[in-house]
Parts: C-alpha cells; structure tokens; sequence
C-alpha cells in the first residue's frame, strides 16, 4: 500500500520509479536548453556526478573563475570542491587556459563521465563557459556532452537606472549577477538624471549629498561614495562585466543645477524634481564654468572606472538649442578623450561630430534614421537599444502594472523578434558593435521590480547579443526561456510569467 502512494505520488510528479531511487538527473534535453543558444551543442550518454573527492584544477590565470565556480558550487552540492593546481588527478572540473585568446569569451566545454573540462583563450571565456555548466547542471549531476561557443556580438549591454529611484550596492550586485548569468558583459549605470545624482564627486561635494537627496516622487533619495562605487565596479569583474557610468548632460541635469547655482545660466538654483518630465534642464552651455566643472566631475569618474568607456548621455536635450548642443558635445567628447577615456552617449550625439572612437547608443523606435546610418557608415560605432524592442521599463500589455508605454507595448516575442545585426537601415554591420537592454525606473523601487521587467525580456536581448543569427528561432527559444523557470524560482526572481511561454 505504502509502495503504491509512494509510485502514485512519483507518476503524479512526472517522475519513474527509477529515477527518485538515484540522484537527480538533467532533463535529456538540457543541451538543447542552453540559453543563450551556443554555437553548437550535442548530449553524449553518461554523466558526471559531483562527489567527495571532485577538485576544482585551475592555472594561476584562472584562480579567480575557480573561486565564482567553488561558491556557487559548494553550496549547491554540499561537497567540498577545493581548488587545486592541474594535474593532480582525480576526478576534476577544469578550467584550462589554452588555444589562440581570440579577445572574446569562447570557450569549449566538454563533459564526460570522468569530468569536466572548460578550455578557453582568456579567463571571460572560462568564465562564460562556467555559466553554460550551471545551466548544464541539475543537483551534483552534470549530464555529458560538448559544447563550442563564441559571443556573435562584442557588446552585450544591459543599463540600469539609480537616479530616477536609488537601488542600493547589494541590489545593484543582485541584478549583476543575474545578468552575469545570460553572459552580459557589460552594465551601465545611469547614475545622474534631473531627479538625483548618484555617485559621490569630491570636488563638488553637494551633488550627491543634495542633489542626491531625493527620488521620483519625493521617495527616498540616496548616493554612492566612491569606496562603495569602487565596491560595485569590483563585484561586476569578478563577473566579467565592466561598467560605464553614465553622466547625462546637457539635458538630464536638474540635479546637479539644484545643487550648485552658479552652474545655472542665470546664476538662480532651481528646485529639486520628483516628477518625471524630461527635456526641461540643461547646463549652461557658453559659461566656463560648465566645463571646469566636467572636467572635474569627468575626471574623477575616469580615475573611478578601470573600463574605456564614459557615457555622457546628450539624449532629449529639448533645452539646448541645436547649435549650442553641437558645440557642448564635442566640447565634452574632448574633455573624457584628455582624461584618457572614450565616449559613449545616446545616438543624438550624431547630430555633433563624433570622435572616431566615439560609440552611439541607439534608442528610437524606428529602423529608418539616415543620420545615424550615415555615422555608421562613417565609422561610428552604434550600440542597439530600440526603445520599442529592448527597453525593459516597457511595459508587456496594458494590464502590467510596472513601467511606461510611450514606446511600445513589448511582450517576450517582441523583445525577441528582431536581428540586430540587419536591423538599422544603412548602417554597415561592422558598425554595430551589439545590444543593450535599458531599464529605467521612474515606476521601478525594489529588486523585484526591477525583476519583473527584466525577466523574461532580459534573457531575449542576451540571445540576441551572443547567438549566432543561424539559432534565431522563436518557436525553439520559448522552449528554452521555459526551461530557465525552476532556476529563477530557486534564486528568489521574480518573473513575469509570459502567457506567450510554455513554463516548466
Ligand atoms: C526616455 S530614450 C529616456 C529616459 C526615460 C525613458 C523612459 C532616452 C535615452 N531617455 O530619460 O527614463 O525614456 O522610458
């Protein structure tokens, strides 16, 4: 009797006999599962169990990834890992450096019944092939088969926004590593806007703490300090992913005009701002002052920010007059180049004249804008975030109750349905440096907010940035998008559950 309820119960789950007697086994498919889709993938028969005697190897260059891979291990599994130099025998995961460095994160990875190997040119692609065995593995069993994978995109970008509401450095790292996980490698942070300045500036102390004061409608406002910056920018290395801060100008800056009066054209500091206009502030383009003042602030981010690139924003500047935004943006794009960095800002930059490293951020919602394409053309790098595609602060369909609706409406099938690299209209592909998937936050407070609006969208764009075009294909990706659910319920995310997908 006891038996029967015990075999009821296991057909009621979906489970044999068989396999509740024995460790959990990956789902057969789990190759196929793989998101972002990888280049090529097979299962093979057999599979690699986690045990008591399983060690880490890693070469000194791969330390760093070992240590991620042990602590995301060991609590799962509850075995030891330690992590030791190769070589040692023994059943083991490795993490081999070798092979050509191709200056991406291709990696190859090789499961079989006596152990793991990762091999890559350079520690990201260990550390990209370590997110694939994660997803591989179900319990302490990893089943056995192979993969081969490259990014198809340089730039896979998802920007967060801390000056419409605050989010805190643990939320911060929370979003990191859940964006670490779909092979991001890259985080902007938009860390100024009319409504706060975000990061401590010690050369104009008053912009973080009064500009910093406050948030969309007079919520709780809040800032950085350059340690717990500093703290932010280490914690996305350790996940491969560098940050570029965004400081938006010449528009975007009531916050900074609220902080300090003489940066006001009229010498007259204005309130601070708790709505959720834009186009109504700008810095005062012919006052030298302006620019003493970024090259302060520029140069302190700059000594802040181990990666390439500042973002000086130069969206929406409807307060700026044509001429005197031409003037300001190459004045600006001068002033990060002398601090040794280069320029990222919204696409608008265009209509200045980019450096020849400066990289354009598309936003708008239309494949058709010769300016931009002309850019392109012209050797402007562009970074592709259409507002009606990869903005996750869109909201899905008229009932969701999070985010705004000016650019579109955009359920998982639109955030998917488009290929980046034929999707500006006359832009040469060599320009197109990949994606990003912005998320303001004008309606977003907490960490599950900001969940909620990115998953499942955010997984999209990332297939879109590292799969090849060949795998593009909606009626497989659903398949694969559901299979993720069992690992966002585990880590707490909270998703909007799509009708448009089949979850497990
Ligand atoms: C447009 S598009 C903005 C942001 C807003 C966002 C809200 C662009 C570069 N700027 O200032 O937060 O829409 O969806």
């Amino acid at each position: 009797m006891l038996l029967r309820l015990i075999v009821a119960g296991l057909v009621a789950t979906g489970m044999s006999a068989v396999t509740a007697a024995e460790p959990a086994r990956p789902a057969a498919t789990a190759y196929a599962d793989i998101l972002p889709a990888p280049v090529s993938a097979r299962a093979e028969r057999g599979a690699f169990t986690i045990d008591r005697g399983t060690t880490i190897t890693a070469a000194p260059a791969a330390r760093g990834v070992a240590e991620y891979l042990a602590g995301v291990l060991r609590p799962a599994t509850g075995k030891p890992l330690p992590i030791t130099r190769p070589g040692r025998g023994g059943d083991a995961i490795a993490l081999v450096i070798a092979g050509r460095d191709t200056g991406d994160e291709s990696y190859r990875l090789r499961v079989s019944g006596r152990g793991v190997t990762i091999t890559a040119g350079r520690a990201a692609g260990l550390f990209a092939g370590v997110q694939t065995l994660r997803q591989l593995r179900s319990g302490r069993t990893i089943a056995a088969g192979q993969v081969s994978d490259a990014p198809r995109f340089a730039y896979r970008g998802a920007m967060l926004d801390v000056a419409r509401h605050f989010f805190t450095v643990g939320q911060v790292e929370r979003y990191i590593d859940q964006l670490s996980q779909y092979k991001i490698n890259t985080l902007h942070l938009h860390l100024a806007d009319d409504q706060g300045w975000r990061i401590a500036i010690n050369s104009w102390p008053r912009l973080a703490t009064y500009g910093g004061s406050t948030a969309v409608d007079g919520d709780p406002g809040g800032y950085y300090t350059q340690a717990q910056y500093r703290a932010i920018v280490a914690y996305a290395a350790s996940r491969y992913i560098t940050v570029i801060p965004e400081i938006d100008m010449p528009g975007h800056t009531n916050a900074a005009l609220a902080s300090y009066a003489e940066l006001n054209c009229d010498g007259v500091a204005p309130p601070l701002y708790t709505g959720t206009e834009v186009g109504f502030s700008s810095l005062c383009v012919h006052k030298e002052l302006t620019y003493k003042f970024l090259d302060d602030v520029i140069g302190e981010l700059a000594a802040l920010t181990p990666g390439p690139y500042l973002h000086i924003g130069g969206d929406e500047a409807h307060s700026t007059s044509p001429a005197d935004y031409v003037t300001f943006m190459n004045r600006v794009q001068g002033i990060v180049a002398a601090h040794g960095k280069k320029v990222q800002a919204w696409h608008n930059v265009v209509a200045a004249t980019p450096l020849p490293t400066t990289v354009a951020q598309y936003w708008d919602t239309t494949p058709d804008n010769p300016q931009v394409a002309a850019a392109a053309a012209n050797g402007t790098g562009v970074v592709l975030s259409p507002a009606n595609l990869a903005y996750l602060d869109m909201k899905y369909n008229p009932s969701t109750p999070l985010g705004q609706d000016w650019a579109a409406l955009i359920e998982v099938s639109d955030a998917y349905g488009w290929d980046p690299g034929n999707y500006l209209v006359g832009a040469p592909p060599s320009a197109i440096r990949g994606v990003e998937a912005p998320l303001w936050t004008e309606t977003l407070r907490t960490s599950a907010d900001i969940e909620y609006m990115a998953f499942p969208r955010l997984p999209a764009i990332a297939e879109l940035g590292w799969s090849p075009a060949a795998t593009h294909d909606w009626s497989k990706f659903r398949l694969r998008l559901a299979a993720q659910a069992p690992s966002w319920r585990a880590q707490g995310i909270n998703f909007y559950p799509s009708p448009q997908i089949p979850w497990r």
